[in-house]
């Protein structure tokens, strides 16, 4: 404790201490009252178990116990095969482009880590879940292109809603899966919230996640403005990573009615990120709306026009995406993405084994084998069944994305801010009224944070029953949601044809809309500073990663501290546990550190007392322990 009281101290930290500092600094003696982790720990437990995880609370629980999900039984003690991160190191970012480029083979990402949970169940994967399987990919899938595992809106959701580091998750997947290439998603100023960031945060941010182990940035802008990306872009240049810069796919490049999204149109921005140093160009097609022959041309043209590598992202909501992925490879797309089966389809990704299957044999044969991807996917089955109370209750592909067009990472958020407001049951209402504003704000690209906007606003109008018509009528007062100001205020960017100017006046009243990009508006954020005054609120000294975190979402991080300093690190927990808590005689171990095991047993639970109080009793590596905890409510 001494010694971690020095090493916190600021003059220390600022090497600003003389000779005298232990004599002259008395503080570095006092030695507050730390409650070991594993009390911290059944602090928690015992909470989950008697008031419940407030996450789950009011949802539709499983059956519990669930089975533990059986993880691959395939060796892990070889050395591991070399993989694309093997590649990427020995080759460097632009090599390794040409490398995607001549090979053969189409490139596979596995993108179960990141987009399809944050697609199927609100993001609410636990690092614990993760980790445990990592290994099985580094042994026995080197051949996978990459795993998109980090960003996007695991970022915030890891810390709001799952109470752990989403740093701590990246660190552990870099370590147990050392040979293939970790990917992010990057959404350019807006980095990984929903704001404009300053310039330096930025660029701090990236490097941050490059230093602790993402190798690929898949940077995009909700807008599709290239001006807007070309901070982070050159930050991912400068940090010697793969710059991955991505087209947002929106409209229909054949519809007519919406000439504005035509093959020009992309084919133009492809040549601007290719100008502005992508590594590989990205179509990001966030709702799966792309179809075979939009993809087809899309794909060819780039191909002919551009000299990068493509590669195709899209959803399954309709259920048409393993066409149109199958067309992006015919027409010569260098890497897809796609899910572990058991994580795929409906408003995630088309099914890994679907493209296997469909490639094999082919000039295209991706190498990787149903049987190697069996095992994984099997785990994942498992695994999913842990978070069934966040599954949006949809069991089909639905046709009705080409209306509304929302993106498969926002549709069960969406539906479930509608529960949260009472309007459930006119969700048909909700998906119209989403197509409304989009044509209402111009006919914009909807992907976070500007998709985020158009969910606002369409919820607004359906819970004031206000029609396009009334919300266009100047006479008609309309107290617009504070994101749909910002949006028009140019804070999330600007589209290529600007926002509609009448409408604009209406939200904007006297406020004025910013001219340019709004990075540039935005002073330098002073770092020192800003660590500082994160550490006076969380009372430590925080590291790199953490003043990261600070900057993107300084309330949600100094809440996690505080969660972390009373429960301590829950990511260790398994998830049924975090959520569902422990059934007396049940047994768990948890390893804290190498070596350091904690063996905890629920021993029983006393009724509540007339304070309110229930005692749970545990068994702690066989020695008896009692918390008391407030029956809430
Ligand atoms: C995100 O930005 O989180 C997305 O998934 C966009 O599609
Ligand atoms: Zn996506």
């Amino acid at each position: 404790q001494f010694l971690e009281n020095v090493i916190n101290h600021p003059l220390f930290i600022s090497g600003e201490c003389s000779t005298r500092f232990i004599d002259n600094t008395p503080e570095l003696y006092k030695f507050p009252k730390r409650r070991d982790r594993a009390t911290r720990l059944l602090n928690f437990i015992s909470g989950v178990i008697v008031n419940g995880n407030p996450e789950v609370s009011g949802r539709k629980l499983p059956t519990l116990p669930l089975p533990h999900p059986q993880l691959p039984q395939e060796d892990l003690t070889g050395s591991l095969a070399v993989g694309t991160k093997d590649r990427l190191t020995a080759l460097g970012p632009k090599k390794f482009s040409e490398w995607m480029r001549n090979e053969n083979r189409i490139l596979l990402t596995d993108t179960t880590m990141r987009d399809a949970h944050q697609s199927l169940f609100a993001t609410r994967m636990r690092t614990n879940d993760m980790v445990k399987v990592a290994p099985y990919y580094a042994h026995h899938l080197p051949q996978l292109f990459s795993l998109e595992c980090w960003g996007g809106a695991t970022f915030d959701v890891s810390m709001r809603f799952l109470n752990e580091d989403p740093w701590d998750r990246l660190k552990k997947i870099r370590v147990a899966a050392p040979n293939i290439l970790l990917q992010m998603l990057l959404r350019s100023s807006n980095a990984v919230g929903y704001t404009n960031y300053p310039d330096n945060v930025v660029r701090y941010f990236i490097e941050q996640a490059a230093q602790n182990g993402i190798d690929l940035f898949r940077v995009f802008d909700s807008l599709n403005w290239v001006e807007n990306m070309r901070v982070s872009m050159d930050a991912v240049l400068e940090n010697n990573a793969l710059c991955e810069a991505t087209i947002c796919y929106t409209g229909d490049i054949f519809n007519l009615k919406r000439a504005k999204y035509n093959l020009k149109y992309y084919v133009d921005m492809a040549k601007q990120l290719e100008k502005a140093g992508a590594h590989i160009i990205g179509i990001k097609d966030m709702a799966g709306v792309c179809r075979p022959l939009a993809i087809t041309a899309l794909v060819k043209a780039i191909k002919e026009e551009v000299g990068l590598p493509v590669h195709f992202h899209t959803h399954d909501t309709s259920g048409a995406s393993i066409a149109s992925v199958l067309a992006a490879i015919e027409a010569g797309v260098d890497a897809v993405d796609g899910a572990m089966d058991s994580m795929s389809g409906l408003t995630s990704q088309p099914s890994l084994g679907g493209i296997i299957a469909s490639t094999e044999g082919s000039a295209r044969d991706s190498g990787i084998t149903l049987s190697q991807i069996r095992p994984v996917s099997a785990y994942w089955e498992g695994v999913r069944k842990y978070y069934s109370p966040f599954e949006a209750d949809i069991r089909s592909g639905t046709s009705d994305v080409y209306l509304h067009e929302m993106p498969g990472g926002q549709y069960t958020n969406l539906r479930e801010q509608a529960r949260s407001l009472g309007i459930q049951h006119r969700w048909s209402e909700v998906a119209q009224a989403y197509a409304d504003v989009n044509q209402l704000f111009g006919d914009i690209v909807k992907v976070t944070p500007s998709s985020k906007v158009v969910g606002d606003m369409a919820l607004y109008m359906v819970t004031n029953d206000l029609s396009p018509e009334q919300v266009l009528d100047p006479a008609k007062e309309i107290n617009f949601p504070e994101s749909v100001i910002s949006l028009f205020r140019g804070e999330m960017g600007y589209p290529a044809d600007g926002f509609p100017k009448e409408l604009g006046k209406k939200i904007l009243r006297d406020k004025l809309a910013i001219e340019g990009r709004a990075g540039a508006h935005l002073e330098s954020t002073n770092l020192e500073a800003a660590k500082k005054e994160a550490e006076e609120k969380v009372n430590r000294h925080i590291n790199d990663t953490e003043l990261a975190s600070y900057l993107m979402y300084p309330k949600v991080f100094t809440t996690f501290a505080e969660h972390y300093k009373h429960n301590g690190d829950v990511s260790l927990l398994p998830t049924p546990v975090f959520f569902y808590g422990l059934n007396t005689g049940e047994e768990m171990a948890i390893e804290i550190d190498p070596g350091k095991t904690l063996v905890i047993r629920l021993q029983g639970t006393t009724p509540v007392d007339e304070e309110g109080i229930v005692r749970v009793f545990f068994e702690l590596n066989g020695q008896p322990r009692t918390v008391k905890v407030k029956k809430l409510g």
